[in-house]
Order: structure tokens, then C-alpha cells, then sequence
């Protein structure tokens, strides 16, 4: 498999300096049973940070986490929208395979008794906590707690107000903060991002030590509705776009939220024997403000922009601070959380541990040969450097397969399909060996997004201006 080593990710010189490659592990396996801080943000542009090349927002403390853990460049998601993508990272598992295909709208969500990685986790003793939004379903059945969370503290929706709601705005059943199965008031909410933070410091400070925690911290920001704290949102009045101002300072509310929450590990002693993982849920949005950087297309698309996100594994005492360049999934991270914890393995899993990988310990190829992508009208298939985008032209109707390289293209202006007939032959066959393997969609989205699909992954359709269009 060829590397992506170097190409298509400009790394700040501070952090390239510190970041020669994976190194080896310190040898002795770390202290047992980590304590796990999953940290999840929503349609976050991939280059609007400052270790993936942010110029407008500083980001202090997830350059810093970037700085002391392990930067995936070619990290990615299972989806490149909300819901399924969350479906694929808490199972480990395609989420295809049990029809959880499209976006949340009209389905119901997940499954009873969903095997999760929280509950594996839960089952082997750790205490398991979920802050902010959940979007995998509103029933009893697939209730965080039924799935795996001790605690919840959140919404089951994807989005709602930053700000409280009041008078004759209720947020409703699924958009109000719940907190173990009471109704958090809105007028104690604040800014949603702020109070997201307290809550996870709360569950870090106040935790039960005689046991290792996973805290997932599941935010909002910064998916719209397009709402910044004042004072932040001034802080950026440099900025001269009125939206990507206010999304400056959503990007800038996530940041001190995290840093609050590194902060609370260094305060309680425990950095060291912490798990911290973060990531985007899937990339830049059309809709706010959002900077995907190098990549081509965005949230909804099966080109990078949509799918590949910045991507940090830091595990102070396990892996030395430094960068890996072959694809990794939000898939792998149940694998990688399992085996940490001393859980068994997922009876299916789509995913592996990526700690041997990230240490330096398994040289050679990547734990990736190959990764899929479907949802409904589109799908894709990579392989190595090579990537096909199969989508519908009209409904009903294939198009023909692209063809890009993404060592040599990795913007994806150039598709290779004509002169290359063997490769997309042979992806085609890789792509209908997973189709197999998955189920239907249970649900579908509503025409004008499968519409909207389809127009995206045109060759023809280029650039963000015209990208923005088709959300
Ligand atoms: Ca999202």
C-alpha cells in the first residue's frame, strides 16, 4: 500500500519538528486500564484547527493534545453525515450492516440491544458517561442507557439552540437537556458548549476512583444553528465574514472546553494513565463556515472533504507523540477502546486496535487495506492511494465510476477511471464483495438530499462556491 506520508497535510513547523513519525513504544505495556476521554465534534472543518492549518482560529488546547499524542492524517469516518457515522463509532462496526445507512429523519435509529463498545466497556467495569448529543435514536429502546452509558447528560436530537430557550419556545422531547432522566431547566443551561464542559469536568472530578472511566464528550459544535458567546464572537471581529465569525467562535468555545477538560485530568493527577481521542464526526458542513481545507467537498460527500477529519490519539506512557500517515477509521476506535480496557472483542467488528499501529509496534501495511463507504445513492471504495466514488446520476440510474489517486491527486481534481479500466474493474469487485456483506437501508432520507448526492459527486461540480449549494 502507498503512503500518504507528508502529502496533502501542511503541518505547522512546530508540530512537523516534533512529529518525525511513529515512534516505539516505551516498551512496558502503560498502567493498566486506561481511563477513556472520547471527545467528538460536529461537522468541524478539517483544516480549522491549528495543527491541521487554521490561519483565523487559535486552538491552543487541541494543538496541545495534538502536540502530546499521535496526529492521524489520513484518519476517517464511516460516514459523512451525523448519525451514521455515530452508528459506526460506538459499534466498531459498518453501520450498513444493520440498515443504519442514512441519516436520522425518518428511521428509528439503532437496533435493540445494539452491541456498543460502552457497554463492553461498562461490562468490564468502567463507569461510562455521555455529554451532549446522541442522535442515534429517541426510544426507550435506544436510549443511551439502554445502550451502554451509565449517565447521560444531553439531547437524543442532533442540534438544537446554543441558547436557552424560553416563553412559548420549548425545545421539545428530544431537543431539551436531559440529565439521568430529569429535565435540566433551560434558564441553567447558558452557552450549551460551556455547559457541556462543566458537565464533563463534573464527571471527571467528581468520578469513583476505585474504577476507570470512559467519558464520551459528544458536542454540538460547531453543527448550526449558528449561535456564539458574545465575548468570543468579539474576539474575532478581525474576522471579516459575519458567519465564519460566528463560527470562529463556536470552534473557539470547543477549544477551551477541551482545554478545561485536559486541565481537569492534570488537576486530578490522572493525564498519564488517560486515553484521550478526538475527532470530528464528519467534515465541514456547507452551512457553517467551515474550511475543509485541501480537501474536495464536504459534509454529505464521498470526497475527502466530507469523510476525512482531523483525527488525534493521545495515550501519554503508550505512545510517543509523533504523526501516522496510513487511512485509519472511527471504526477502529471500539476495537482500540476494547482491548485497552481488557474487554473482550466485538463478536463482528470492522475495526482493529490501533495501538500496535500507532506505537510503531506493526510495521508494514496499514490495519486498512481497504475501507467502504455507502450511503444510499453514493458509495465508495479505497484502496491503497486508489479511491472510486460510484453515485446515481438520476433515481435509479449508475454513473459512471470515478477513479481518483489520492497520493498524486489529493485534491481529487483528476479522474483516472479511462486509463486505469483494470483498477476500477477491481474496486467494483471489492465494492460488491462489502455491498454483500451489508443490509438495505432501513430508512432513507428525504429525495432532496439523495438529489443532492447525486449532483455532488459530479466531476463537474468544483469548487466550494458551487460545493455550498448542494448541502
Ligand atoms: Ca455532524
Amino acid at each position: 500500500m502507498g503512503l500518504l506520508r507528508n502529502r496533502g497535510l501542511a503541518l505547522p513547523a512546530f508540530l512537523a519538528a516534533a512529529c518525525a513519525g511513529p515512534g516505539l513504544g516505551p516498551g512496558a505495556p502503560p498502567a493498566a486500564r486506561p481511563n477513556v476521554l472520547l471527545i467528538l465534534a460536529d461537522d468541524l472543518g478539517y483544516a480549522d484547527l491549528g495543527f491541521t492549518g487554521v490561519s483565523d482560529i487559535p486552538t491552543p488546547a487541541l494543538d496541545a493534545l495534538a502536540a502530546r499524542g499521535v496526529v492521524c492524517t489520513d484518519g476517517h469516518v464511516s460516514a459523512s453525515v451525523c448519525a451514521p457515522s455515530r452508528a459506526g463509532l460506538l459499534t466498531g462496526r459498518y453501520q450498513q450492516r444493520t440498515g443504519f445507512e442514512c441519516n436520522l429523519g425518518q428511521g428509528d435509529g439503532l437496533l435493540e440491544g445494539t452491541a456498543t463498545f460502552p457497554a463492553a466497556l461498562q461490562g468490564v467495569g468502567y463507569a461510562t458517561t455521555l455529554v451532549g448529543k446522541w442522535h442515534l435514536g429517541a426510544e426507550a429502546h435506544n436510549h443511551p442507557r439502554a445502550l451502554g452509558f451509565d449517565h447521560f447528560t444531553g439531547l437524543l436530537a442532533g442540534s438544537r439552540s446554543y441558547f436557552p430557550l424560553g416563553g412559548a419556545k420549548s425545545p421539545g422531547r428530544t431537543r431539551r437537556i436531559e440529565r439521568d432522566g430529569e429535565v435540566v431547566p433551560e434558564e441553567e443551561l447558558g452557552y450549551l458548549t460551556d455547559f457541556f464542559t462543566a458537565e464533563g469536568e463534573r464527571a471527571i472530578r467528581g468520578r469513583d476512583r476505585s474504577r476507570p472511566f470512559f467519558l464520551h464528550m459528544s458536542y454540538t459544535a460547531p453543527h448550526g444553528p449558528m449561535h456564539a458567546r458574545e465575548d468570543l464572537e468579539r474576539r474575532f471581529s478581525g474576522i471579516e465574514s459575519p458567519r465564519r465569525r460566528k463560527y470562529a467562535a463556536m470552534v473557539a468555545a470547543l477549544d477551551e472546553g477541551v482545554g478545561r477538560l485536559l486541565r481537569a485530568l492534570d488537576d486530578e493527577g490522572i493525564t498519564g494513565e488517560t486515553l484521550v481521542v478526538f475527532l470530528s464526526d464528519n467534515g465541514g458542513a456547507t452551512s457553517n463556515a467551515s474550511d475543509n481545507g485541501p480537501w474536495r467537498g464536504m459534509k454529505g460527500s464521498k470526497w475527502e472533504g466530507g469523510q476525512r477529519v482531523p483525527f488525534v490519539v493521545s495515550w501519554p506512557g503508550r505512545l510517543v507523540p509523533g504523526r501516522y500517515d496510513e487511512p485509519v477509521s472511527s471504526l477502529d476506535l471500539a476495537a482500540t477502546f476494547r482491548r485497552a480496557a481488557g474487554a473482550p472483542p466485538a463478536e463482528v467488528a470492522d475495526g482493529v486496535d490501533l495501538t500496535p499501529f500507532l506505537a510503531g509496534e506493526r510495521s508494514g501495511d496499514g490495519p486498512h487495506p481497504t475501507l467502504f463507504w455507502r450511503r444510499a445513492v453514493a458509495s465508495a471504495a479505497r484502496e491503497g492511494d486508489w479511491k472510486l466514488i460510484r453515485a446515481e446520476t438520476a433515481p435509479g440510474v449508475m454513473g459512471a465510476p470515478i477513479l481518483v489517486n489520492l497520493a498524486e491527486d489529493p485534491g481529487e481534481r483528476v479522474d483516472r477511471a479511462a486509463d486505469e479500466p483494470d483498477r476500477v474493474e477491481r474496486l467494483l469487485g471489492l465494492l460488491a464483495g462489502w455491498e454483500r456483506a451489508m443490509s438495505p437501508p432501513r430508512w432513507l432520507t428525504a429525495e432532496v438530499w439523495r438529489e443532492n448526492q447525486r449532483k455532488k459527486h459530479r466531476m463537474d461540480v468544483v469548487g466550494r462556491d458551487a460545493e455550498r449549494r448542494l448541502p
